[in-house]
């Protein structure tokens, strides 16, 4: 756990631009370093893409998890230990509501990143991707975003490399990545 209880979450709600603001008070991390910053990041993409893999395999490291059920979100806050210090990120994950279409506003206010997900074994997941990208866009303007194509471990991939060219029109990073931690593909938090 980290030591944040009733802080940053404690307050959240639906338009509340600061509450993951640099400006807030900072917590230490467990090992007593000081935060230098820390971010709203959402995750989109259809369902099944691997959003939710996505924050699993990034919770070896400290992280606390707190489901809003007001919002059926998940956000879970993870530490990454960065040349520039320690800097927390809260990602917000569905609790599934993309399934049944779009996500609510209060999904998107406040956030500072983004993670735009497809799936490379299904072609509409790429097709739906423009959808997902107008709906974060729409609330967070001017914010870092990355495409992902998940699951390049698989043999059936059907959306080739060559196929994917949305970023190149939005001037977005794209990263083919795996989620799955059987195999020793490439990993999206290590860019590689
Ligand atoms: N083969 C493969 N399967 C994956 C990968 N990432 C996630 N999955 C599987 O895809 C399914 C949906 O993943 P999930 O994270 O629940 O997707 P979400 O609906 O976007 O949150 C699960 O069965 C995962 O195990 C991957 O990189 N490769
Ligand atoms: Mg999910």
């Amino acid at each position: 756990m980290i030591g944040n209880q009733g802080g940053l979450f404690g307050g959240i709600q639906q338009g509340d631009q600061s509450a993951f603001g640099q400006q807030q008070q900072q917590q230490p991390t467990q090992s007593g370093q000081q935060v230098v910053a820390e971010f709203k990041m959402v995750l989109v993409g259809d369902g099944g893409v691997g959003k939710t893999t996505f924050v699993k395999r990034h919770l070896t490291g400290e992280f606390e998890k707190k489901y809003i059920a007001t919002q059926g979100v998940e956000v879970s806050s993870i530490v990454f230990f960065t040349n520039h210090g320690p800097i927390r990120f809260h990602i917000w994950d569905t609790a599934g509501q993309e399934k049944l279409g779009g996500l609510r506003e209060g999904y998107y206010i406040g956030g500072q990143c983004a993670v735009v997900m497809f799936d490379v074994c299904s072609r509409i997941t790429y097709k739906n991707v423009p959808k997902w990208y107008k709906d974060l866009t729409r609330i967070c303007e001017n914010i870092p975003i990355v495409l992902v194509g998940n699951k390049v471990d698989a043999k059936d991939r059907k959306v080739k490399a060559r196929q994917i060219t949305f970023h190149r029109k939005r001037n977005l990073q794209y990263y083919d990545v795996s989620l799955n931690l059987t195999t020793n593909s490439k990993s999206l938090s290590s860019g590689s």
